[in-house]
């Protein structure tokens, strides 16, 4: 798996190439706030390395999806989210991804937003 794609738009953000409005970075992982939210608060957790979707996830990787899974309340909490959220990982084509690096998406906010 290689560590970084060169036509990934995340991979782009990740390197500073795409400007982002950032939540949280450390070593692994970035957090930047989604250009087209779907709730009043809606930040996407990446790892920097590139992974392509969650179907390319093995047992190698639990630890770094269990650090972007616990990274979610804290954000929200940083962000003044105080009443709920949602964690979201599309995949594939009929799991509606659209970019194809390994995001999750945390939302919050008033609820009207959150129909399913
Ligand atoms: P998904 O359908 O799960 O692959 O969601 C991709 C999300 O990525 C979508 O909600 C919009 C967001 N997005 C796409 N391009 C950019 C970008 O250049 N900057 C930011 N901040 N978000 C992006």
């Amino acid at each position: 798996m290689s560590h970084s794609d060169q036509n990934c738009i995340f991979c782009k953000i990740v390197a500073g190439q795409i400007p982002s409005k950032k939540a949280y970075e450390d070593e692994d992982l970035l957090a930047f706030h989604d250009i087209n939210p779907w709730a009043p608060v809606h930040v996407l957790i990446i790892p920097k390395r590139h992974i392509a979707s969650m179907a390319d996830v093995t047992e190698a990787e639990a630890a770094l999806l269990g650090r972007m899974t616990a990274l979610g309340p804290k954000l929200m909490k940083e962000l003044g989210v105080t009443n709920g959220f949602r964690h979201v990982i599309n995949t594939g084509p009929d799991g509606g991804q659209e970019v194809y690096h390994l995001h999750l998406h945390v939302m919050g906010g008033p609820r009207p937003w959150l129909k399913g």
